[in-house]
């Protein structure tokens, strides 16, 4: 299962992981995006849901109603997730702040409520978290992007230490620059300035979030691969990047 398989990071996994022979649950608010993806993947290998993971019971009702064969779910990716704004506290806006803590950080924690049970019963599964950069660091007018992602690791590891004894896995993958919608959706639809972006520079691409995640799952049940800090070669740090 993969929240935010409609776009970028959470869409790469969906298509490398069921590369590797794996069933797909693509979940994200935009249907036809889902839809898409269903029919380029096939129809008997991808199960789409449509919700927004603020909306509790949306969430609960839509995975509690998966049908048999797509109930035990083995992997959950914790990818739906965005900035909204890039602001200072004094002037930032609370709709944006909402936002984010709602989507990065709530929606998370509903999704994870509604799936582990299952696979603590199942003793069986992992769960790799997405991160970010910036939730190891705190940079200029991304205090509350920074907070919701400081929240996603310390969940990743409060998750990692209440299920340790059994055999579900927690990781979490933080990554720097990554060329996606990302910045489109953090300056709601200001295509000029999210391209500004990742110009000048070689940005990771969602597919190389997608391999660090699939070499994750790959390994061995005595292997767990925790925390993976992952930037553009470029990049040295939040607000650093050496651009040409
Ligand atoms: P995209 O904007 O391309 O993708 C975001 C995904 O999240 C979309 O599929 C979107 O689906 C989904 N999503 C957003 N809000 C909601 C919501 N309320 N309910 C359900 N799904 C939602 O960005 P990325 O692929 O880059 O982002 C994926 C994750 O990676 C995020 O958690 C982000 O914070 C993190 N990240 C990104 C980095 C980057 O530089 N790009 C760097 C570090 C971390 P839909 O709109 O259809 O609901
Ligand atoms: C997304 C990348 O640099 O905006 O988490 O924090 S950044």
């Amino acid at each position: 299962m993969i929240t935010g398989a409609s776009s970028g990071i959470g869409q790469a996994t969906a298509r490398l992981l069921h590369s590797q022979g794996m069933r797909i649950i693509a979940c994200g608010r935009r249907e036809d995006r889902l839809n898409a993806l269903r029919d380029e993947l096939g129809k008997d290998d991808v199960l789409t849901l449509t919700f927004d993971v603020r909306d509790e019971h949306a969430v609960n009702a839509a995975i509690g109603s998966l049908p048999e064969p797509w109930k035990d779910i083995y992997i959950l990716v914790n990818n739906a997730g965005n900035a909204h704004g890039l602001d200072t506290l004094q002037h930032g806006s609370t709709a944006d702040w909402d936002a984010m803590i709602d989507i990065n950080v709530k929606g998370l924690l509903y999704v994870s409520r509604a799936v582990l049970p299952g696979m603590v019963e199942r003793n069986s599964g992992h769960v790799v978290n997405i991160g970010s950069i910036a939730g190891k660091e705190v940079y200029a007018n991304g205090a509350v992007y920074c907070a919701s992602k400081h929240a996603v690791d310390a969940i990743n590891k409060g998750m990692r230490i209440d299920l340790n004894g059994t055999r579900v896995k927690v990781s979490a993958i933080h990554p720097g620059l990554v060329e996606t919608e990302f910045s489109l959706v953090r300056f709601k639809g200001d295509a000029d300035r999210s391209e500004q972006v990742y110009k000048g520079y070689d940005p990771l691409q969602a597919e190389d979030i997608a391999h660090t995640l699939l070499f994750m799952v790959n390994r061995p049940w005595h292997v767990n691969i925790a925390d993976v800090l992952i930037l553009p070669s470029h990049q040295a740090a939040s607000t650093i990047v050496s651009k040409s």
